[in-house]
C-alpha cells in the first residue's frame, strides 16, 4: 500500500474578504476579483467580467465548506455514494449557489449598490450543458439532494469540451451550432492534475504465472490516454456540505510524443495528441438512440476507468484495504453508459491488484447498482463484438468468464431452457455478435431499479423479464424527483415568497410540508395573490417571447406548454394536431367560442433524427399560418422557442397554465418536467405514463386532465393489428385535420414537405396518435372549459403545488440511501480557519 507523507500541521489563513457576508465586504471582494482575477477596472469591464468577478466572489464563499467536507470525509472514512453518469446537465451554477448559500438577497443588494443588475449577471452565465435531457438533468438534481441531505457523494462524468449543441431555428428548421461553453473560462471548476490517471485501449493480452504460482494476465495496450480531473463544488441547501462533481478531461500522455517527433514524424506526434484529446471533445447528442460509434465506447471506458481508479486512490489514501471497497463505496450506474465498470473493476482488482476471481467478483457485485431509464428498444446499448474486442481485449475476456459462470447459474435454476440462456447471455449470438450492456449491468449489480412505479413494473415484465425471473430480489423502484431549490425557489421567487409568508420556509427542505398551503386553496385572498403572481410571470415570458421572436402573445390566454426533447413517442405532433383542430373550428365558424390559448414549444431534436426535425418544421409552419391569420387573432398563437436548455426551463415552468405530458402510455419511463410544471402550479394534461400516474394519484384525479389508452390497451391494440387509417376514415374531424396538412396548407402549397409525417401517421403510427386523437381533443375541450372558471382553475393549481411533496429529489435520494446504497448522512461542522 502507498504510504503518504504526513501533511504539515497548522491551518490556512483565509481573509475575511473571501468569507465575509456583509454588503460592504461583498462589494469589496467583488471589486477585488474584478481587478485581480479579471484584470479590469469598472470603466473597461464587460458584463462577462462582472459575471466572472461575482462568480469568484461566490466560489470563495464555498471553498471553506468544500474543504471542510473533504477533510471530514477523509478523517471519518465515510461511506460514499459514487454516481457514475455520462451526462450531468447542471444548468447555471451562480443562482443556485446563491440560493444554497443563503446569500441571494445580500448579493442582490451589493450589486444594486454597485449599479449592476443581478438578473443580467445571472443571464450572462454560459450553462454547462453536459447532457441531453432527462437522464442528465436527473443526475444534477440528485447531486443537489445528496449534498442537501449531507450524504457523502461524488458525481463522476466527462468534462466535454462541447456540450449539447445550441439550437437555432432558420426558416423553421433546426440548425445545430457547437456549444463552446468553456470559451470564457469556467470559474466553478478546479483542475486537479495531481490526481490524473491513465486509461488503456486496444493492443493485446498476455498470460503468465506470478511468483505465487497464480495465473495472471497482463494487458499490452495500443494507446494510453491521460484523464485529468476537474472538480466542481456541489453545495447543499443551507448546510455546510459541499460535495464534488469530478469530470474527466482527456489528454495525451505526453503533450508531444518525442519519439515520433525526433524520428521526423511531426504530424504523427501531433495527430496522436489530438486523437487522445478527442475522447472528451463532444457529447453525443442522441437522446435514447443508441449509436455504435467506437469513440462513444472510448468515452464510456474513459470516465469509468478514471473514476474507479480514483476510488481506489481514495481508499488507499485513507489506509483502507481493497477488501473494503464495497463498504467504502456504493457505485450507481446511471443507465448502461457506465456498465463497462463491472468488467473494469474486475480487471483493476485482479490484474492491477493481484486479487483472485471469486474475491474480486464478490466485491464487484456488492458495489454496483444499476438504474434503467428507458424501455425504448432503440436505446439498448449493444456493442458489436469485433469493435468491442479490438478496443478492450482484456474486458472481453473478463466478460466471457462472467458469462460462463453466470450461464452455469442459469442452467441450475432453469434446466433445459436454451431460449432463456440465449436471451440472458451477455453476448447476443442471434446474428452478428454483440455485447449486451444491460445484461452486464444486471449480472454485476446487487440492485436494479426503474424510475417510476409503472416503469419499474414494465422493466420486470418486458426488457429485463428474464433477469427478474433469475434475480427477483434485485429489483426495486425509485420514483424520480426534482430539486425544489432550483425549480421552485430559484425559478419562482414570487411564489416562493407567497408560500413562505404563509407556512414559513421549512418546505424548501421538506417538500411534504407544502401540504400546509392546501388550507389556503379556498381562501379568496390567497387565490387572488397566487393568480396575480402567475399572471405577472406570464407577462414576463410574453415580453421575452416578443423580444426573441417578435410574436406578441396575450398573457391572459391559457399558456399551454410542451418543452422536452423532440421525439415521436413524446408526441409533440399530437399537440400540433390539436392546434390544427382549433384552427379549423375557427375557420369553419369565425365566431366559435374558443378559449384563447398560447401554444409554446421548446426542445432539441437529435441531429440525425429526421422525423423529429420535421416535427420542429411542422410546428413552426403551423405557427406561421396561425399567427398571422386575422380570423384567429386574439385566440391562438403558436411559438417554438429556440435552444431549450436549463436556463430557459427555469423561465418557462413558472409561466405555465397547462403542462403537456402526452407520451404514448408505456413509453416515457418517468418524465421529470411533468413534476417541475406541477410544482409551479400548472395543471397537467397527460396519459397514464411514467410518473404521470403517481402525480395524478398525489394531486387528485379531479385536478389532472387524463386522456388516452393505457399501457395494456396500447399493447392489445397493437397485438390486434392496429390500423390507423381506420381512425382517419371514421372520424371527420381528424380527417379534416390530416387533409389540411396533406393539402400543403401549412407549407405554401407544397404537398410533399409533410408527406412523410402524414404517411407515417396514416399507415404506421407506431405511437398511436390517431388512436388517442379523439380522447385528447375531448380532454382539451374540458381544459378550455375549466380555464373559463378562473377561480376554480386557481384552486386546482394551488392544490397541484401543495401536493407535490413526493416529487422532491430529496425523497428519491432518501429512497436510494435506505433501499440501495445503505448510506447515512455525515454532517459537516464549519471550521473557522481564521481563528487558529
Ligand atoms: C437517455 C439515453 C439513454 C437512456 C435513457 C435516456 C433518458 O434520458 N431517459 C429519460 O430518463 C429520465 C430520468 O430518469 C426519465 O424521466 C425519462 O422518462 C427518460 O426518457
Amino acid at each position: 500500500m502507498q504510504t503518504l507523507p504526513t501533511p504539515p500541521s497548522g491551518s490556512v489563513q483565509i481573509e475575511d474578504d473571501r468569507t465575509g457576508l456583509s454588503i460592504e465586504t461583498l462589494k469589496r471582494a467583488f471589486l477585488d476579483n474584478l481587478f485581480y482575477i479579471q484584470g479590469k477596472f469598472p470603466a473597461l469591464a464587460s458584463k462577462n467580467d462582472y459575471y466572472m468577478a461575482l462568480a469568484y466572489t461566490v466560489r470563495d464563499r464555498l471553498l471553506r465548506r468544500w474543504l471542510n467536507t473533504a477533510e471530514t470525509y477523509t478523517n471519518t472514512q465515510a461511506r460514499t455514494v459514487c454516481y457514475l453518469s455520462a451526462e450531468f446537465l447542471m444548468g447555471p451554477h451562480l443562482g443556485n449557489n446563491l440560493i444554497n448559500l443563503g446569500i441571494y438577497d445580500q448579493i442582490n443588494q451589493a450589486m444594486t449598490e454597485l449599479g449592476l443588475d443581478l438578473n443580467e449577471l445571472l443571464q450572462q452565465e454560459e450553462e454547462p450543458g453536459l447532457g441531453n435531457g432527462g437522464l442528465g438533468r436527473l443526475a444534477a438534481c440528485y447531486l443537489d439532494s445528496l449534498a442537501t441531505l449531507e450524504i457523502p457523494a461524488l458525481g463522476y462524468g466527462i468534462r466535454y469540451e462541447f456540450g449539447i449543441f445550441d439550437q437555432e431555428i432558420r426558416d423553421g428548421w433546426q440548425v445545430e451550432i457547437t456549444d463552446k461553453w468553456l470559451r470564457y473560462g469556467n470559474p466553478w471548476e478546479i483542475a486537479r492534475p495531481d490526481w490524473a490517471v491513465e486509461v488503456k485501449y486496444g493492443g493485446h493480452t498476455e498470460s503468465f504465472i506470478d511468483e505465487h504460482g497464480n495465473y495472471r494476465v497482463r494487458w499490452v495496450p495500443f494507446k494510453v490516454v491521460k484523464g485529468l480531473p476537474y472538480d466542481t463544488p456541489i453545495l447543499g441547501y443551507k448546510v455546510n456540505t459541499a460535495n464534488t462533481l469530478r469530470l474527466w478531461s482527456a489528454e495525451a500522455t505526453e503533450s508531444f510524443d518525442f519519439g515520433a517527433f525526433n524520428s521526423g514524424d511531426y504530424f504523427g506526434a501531433v495527430h496522436q495528441k489530438s486523437n487522445s484529446e478527442n475522447i472528451s471533445k463532444v457529447l453525443y447528442p442522441n437522446d435514447e438512440q443508441y449509436q455504435g460509434k467506437v469513440l462513444r465506447l472510448e468515452q464510456q471506458m474513459f470516465f469509468v476507468s478514471c473514476s474507479l481508479q480514483d476510488m481506489i486512490r481514495i481508499l488507499q489514501m485513507q489506509n483502507m484495504s481493497l477488501e473494503k471497497f464495497p463498504e467504502k463505496f456504493s457505485v450507481q450506474l446511471n443507465d448502461t453508459h457506465p456498465a463497462i465498470a463491472v468488467a473494469e473493476l474486475m480487471r483493476l482488482l485482479m490484474d492491477e491488484h493481484g486479487m483472485q476471481w471469486d474475491n474480486a467478483w464478490n466485491i464487484t457485485t456488492r458495489t454496483f447498482g444499476y438504474t434503467n431509464h428507458t424501455l425504448l428498444p432503440e436505446a439498448l446499448e449493444r456493442w458489436p463484438l469485433k469493435l468491442f474486442s479490438e478496443l478492450l481485449p482484456r474486458h472481453i475476456e473478463i466478460i466471457y468468464e462472467i458469462n460462463r459462470r453466470f450461464l452455469d447459474d442459469v442452467r441450475i435454476k432453469f434446466p433445459d431452457d436454451p431460449g432463456r440462456l440465449s436471451r440472458l447471455s451477455l453476448i447476443d449470438e442471434s446474428g452478428e455478435k454483440y455485447v449486451r450492456m444491460a445484461n452486464l449491468a444486471c449480472v454485476g449489480s446487487s440492485a436494479i431499479n426503474g424510475v417510476a412505479a409503472l416503469h419499474s413494473e414494465l422493466v420486470k415484465q418486458t426488457v429485463l423479464k428474464d433477469f427478474y425471473d433469475m434475480y427477483p430480489e434485485k429489483f426495486t423502484n425509485v420514483t424520480n424527483g426534482v430539486t425544489p431549490r432550483r425549480f421552485v425557489v430559484l425559478s419562482n421567487p414570487r411564489m416562493t415568497s407567497l408560500i413562505t409568508s404563509k407556512i414559513g420556509d421549512n418546505w424548501i427542505k421538506h417538500l411534504d410540508e407544502l401540504r400546509r398551503i392546501e388550507q389556503f386553496a379556498d381562501d379568496p385572498g390567497f387565490r387572488y395573490e397566487f393568480r396575480q403572481i402567475k399572471q405577472a410571470i406570464k407577462q414576463d415570458l410574453a415580453n421575452h417571447i416578443k423580444s426573441e421572436t417578435d410574436v406578441e402573445v396575450d398573457p391572459s390566454s391559457l399558456f399551454d406548454i410542451q418543452v422536452k426533447r423532440i421525439h415521436e413517442y413524446k408526441r409533440q405532433h399530437l399537440n400540433a394536431l390539436h392546434i390544427i383542430h382549433l384552427y379549423n373550428r375557427i375557420k369553419a365558424n369565425p365566431s366559435a367560442e374558443i378559449t384563447p390559448r398560447t401554444f409554446l414549444f421548446g426542445g432539441k431534436a437529435a441531429p440525425g433524427y429526421y422525423m423529429a426535425k420535421l416535427i420542429i418544421k411542422f410546428i413552426n409552419s403551423i405557427g406561421e399560418v396561425v399567427n398571422r391569420d386575422p380570423d384567429v387573432a386574439g385566440r391562438l398563437k403558436v411559438v417554438f422557442l429556440k435552444d431549450y436548455n436549463v436556463k430557459f426551463a427555469q423561465r418557462v415552468y413558472p409561466a405555465a397554465d397547462l403542462s403537456e405530458q402526452i407520451s404514448t402510455a408505456g413509453k416515457e419511463a418517468s418524465g421529470t418536467g411533468n413534476m417541475k410544471f406541477s410544482m409551479n402550479g400548472a395543471l397537467t394534461i397527460g396519459t397514464l405514463d411514467g410518473a404521470n400516474v403517481e402525480i395524478r394519484e398525489e394531486v387528485g384525479a379531479e385536478n389532472f386532465f387524463l386522456f388516452g389508452l393505457t399501457t395494456e390497451e396500447v399493447a392489445a391494440k397493437k397485438a390486434a393489428g392496429y390500423r390507423p387509417i381506420d381512425y382517419y376514415e371514421s372520424n371527420n374531424d381528424l380527417r379534416q385535420v390530416i387533409d389540411r396538412i396533406a393539402s400543403g396548407f401549412f407549407s405554401h402549397g407544397d404537398t410533399g414537405l409533410f408527406r412523410p409525417l402524414v404517411d407515417n401517421l396514416l399507415h404506421k403510427d407506431e405511437y398511436l396518435l390517431l388512436a388517442d386523437y379523439q380522447s385528447y381533443i375531448d380532454c382539451q375541450e374540458q381544459v378550455s372549459q375549466a380555464y373559463r372558471n378562473w377561480d376554480h382553475w386557481t384552486r386546482m393549481s394551488i392544490l397541484n403545488t401543495a401536493r407535490m411533496g413526493k416529487f422532491s429529489s430529496d425523497r428519491s435520494i432518501r429512497d436510494y440511501c435506505q433501499n440501495i446504497w445503505k448510506v447515512q448522512p455525515v454532517p459537516i461542522e464549519l471550521k473557522d480557519y481564521t481563528q487558529s
